[in-house]
């Protein structure tokens, strides 16, 4: 959940990178920590095994413009993919203000992708939220991957709008997708607590 501080007139979000393992959500983050100036970033942190598999997640902190005197941060956090630390996810997943959808786009890790995606709204349902209510993009990434580029089958309607902005992409290159997704996420959250607020958007 956003936190707005009014005595410094900050306000932090928070961004979270969700999908299958080895889909390519850390390298997004490394993308972004490489292409940003000092000034805008903070340390990037990884807690990751001896193969660099993420086992609880990597951490991003990116300050960004100010909106109405307010400058706005965003906390970027990549879940761990594999199976297994599902506990993990979950803590992860707590209070997302946005969400980007890392999909595999390689044809043989189709199964991994829908799983993933089942997970995410499993994990949101236990927080009583849903797909519904927060901004998300889908990123097919790998997309220079060589076993063709499978998309998602339509898991869930698509709708036009930012909440399940489709974005295709080659995650460790930045190509047609990692920065995108970063801004659109970025509006998306912002504009959401605008509306929670009250105000037109
Ligand atoms: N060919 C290709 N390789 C990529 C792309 N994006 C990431 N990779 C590579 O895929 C491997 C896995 O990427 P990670 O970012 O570690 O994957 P992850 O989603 O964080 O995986 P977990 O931490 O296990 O959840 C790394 O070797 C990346 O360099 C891409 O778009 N194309
Ligand atoms: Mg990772």
């Amino acid at each position: 959940m956003s936190i707005i501080n009014y005595a410094n007139r900050i306000i932090d979000f928070k961004i979270v990178y969700y999908g299958p393992g080895l889909a390519g959500k850390t390298a997004n983050l490394q993308y972004i920590h490489r292409c940003l100036p000092n000034a805008n970033r903070g340390n990037m942190i990884s807690l990751a095994t001896g193969d660099d598999r993420t086992i609880y997640f990597d951490f991003l902190p990116v300050s960004a413009v100010t909106v109405r005197g307010f400058q706005t941060r965003f906390q970027l956090y990549t879940v761990p993919g594999q199976v297994q630390y599902n506990a993990t996810r979950r803590l992860v997943l707590r209070g997302a203000d946005g969400l980007v959808f890392v999909a595999d786009s390689q044809f043989e890790r189709l199964r991994e992708n829908v799983e993933s995606f089942r997970n995410l709204e499993a994990n949101l349902h236990e927080y009583e939220s849903t797909l519904d209510e927060i901004p998300y993009v889908l990123q097919y990434n790998k997309r220079s991957a060589k076993s063709g580029a499978g998309d998602l089958p339509r898991v869930r309607p698509q709708p036009a709008d930012l909440t399940g902005a489709v974005l295709r992409g080659v995650g460790h290159r930045g190509q047609g997708g990692v920065r995108h997704a970063q801004h659109r996420i970025a509006h998306g959250a912002r504009e959401r607590v605008r509306c929670r607020a009250g105000e037109a958007p």
